[in-house]
């Protein structure tokens, strides 16, 4: 084993399994499966590319809003912070906090053991003096992450748009223990224009169609499952009323698919459920966040009010 994994504290046993999450969510109503099992190898690259598409203007809003008021957020983390990432998906953006605040710990979080001995060989060679203290850990189960230490949080790219109010407010109040009094620093996606939300989830190059088809090309790879991936379609709709894009796998035709010893029949149309993506007011956020324990400081937003960066305090 060699340096760096021992270094890695693991909360594997918390980390659930894509087979049994796959097999529960096929034998529901509506068939669904989370969205947190699009991110492996083949997934996380797909969106990295969504990441950069014309239409989808999240991530190089809130990329630019860092910048912008790095100096102002690094005073609210205040100096040598012990920063902790939820899901540390790219090291882009963090680094503009690290250049920023100097902070003396960076925990990042993340299901993903192999992403992370990235991040610390990455970070060690631009930052000698930081201390990196990855934890494998999937942050939407309970997690105990050792230390006492006030922590200023990071949860950018809008991933608390994934849970359903109920879920994001539990998630958000969990967070919350986690901080030992310190501040979370989270990016929003704010409700707009239903055109251009739609846009950004059907993207002329088919990426988001790549993207979420994915799920069952890995279901196929790492499970051995047998589902005909050309005959599911994406469809992504923005629900108005519920204020979330909804993305679909819908089966084009009728078709029996084994995995892990089930098998399970799709009907003509019948639709896979993969992802909610909630968007915000600035005032429907802020009040979430007081339900869950925190008390709303600073936000920050482009001239189009794109998106949001908000500031919340634990105590
Ligand atoms: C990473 C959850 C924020 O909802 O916009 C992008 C994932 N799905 N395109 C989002 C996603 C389709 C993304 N989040």
């Amino acid at each position: 084993m060699d340096a760096q994994l021992a270094r890695i504290h693991d909360a594997a046993p918390a980390v659930e399994n894509f087979g049994q999450a796959l097999v529960a969510g096929l034998g529901k109503t509506p068939k669904q499966i989370s969205a947190k099992y699009f991110y492996d190898a083949a997934g996380s690259q797909l969106f990295d590319q969504i990441c950069e598409l014309p239409e989808y203007y999240q991530t190089r809003t809130e990329t630019a809003l860092l910048n912008r008021h790095a100096g102002e957020i690094a005073a609210l983390m205040g100096p040598h912070a012990e920063i902790v990432e939820f899901g540390a998906g790219s090291l882009r953006k963090v680094r503009i906090l690290l250049e920023a605040a100097k902070p003396r710990t960076y925990l990042p979080l993340d299901i993903s053991g192999d992403y992370l001995r990235h991040v610390v060989r990455d970070l060690a060679v631009d930052y000698p003096t930081l201390q990196v203290a990855p934890v494998v850990a999937d942050f939407t189960l309970p997690l105990d992450i050792p230390g006492d230490a006030r922590r200023a949080g990071f949860f950018p790219g809008s991933t608390i748009g994934n849970f359903r109010p109920d879920a994001a407010t539990a998630l958000l109040r969990r967070m919350r223990g986690t901080l030992n009094g310190g501040g979370l620093l989270v990016g929003v996606d704010l409700v707009k224009d239903p055109a251009r939300l739609h846009a950004a989830y059907n993207d002329a190059a088919g990426i988001t169609a790549r993207f979420n088809r994915n799920i069952l090309l890995r279901a196929n790879r790492e499970l051995g499952a047998d589902f005909d991936a050309d005959a599911f379609i994406h469809y992504a709709p923005y629900n108005v009323q519920m204020q979330r894009i909804e993305m679909y796998l819908v089966s084009l035709k009728r078709q029996i698919v084994t995995l892990c010893g089930a098998q399970f029949e799709f009907a003509q149309g019948e639709p896979l459920y993969t992802e909610d993506s909630h968007k915000y007011t600035i005032e429907s956020f802020r009040e979430m966040a007081a339900r869950a324990g925190f008390t709303p400081r600073a936000v920050w937003m482009d001239e189009e009010r794109l998106f949001s960066i908000h500031w919340l305090e634990s105590r």
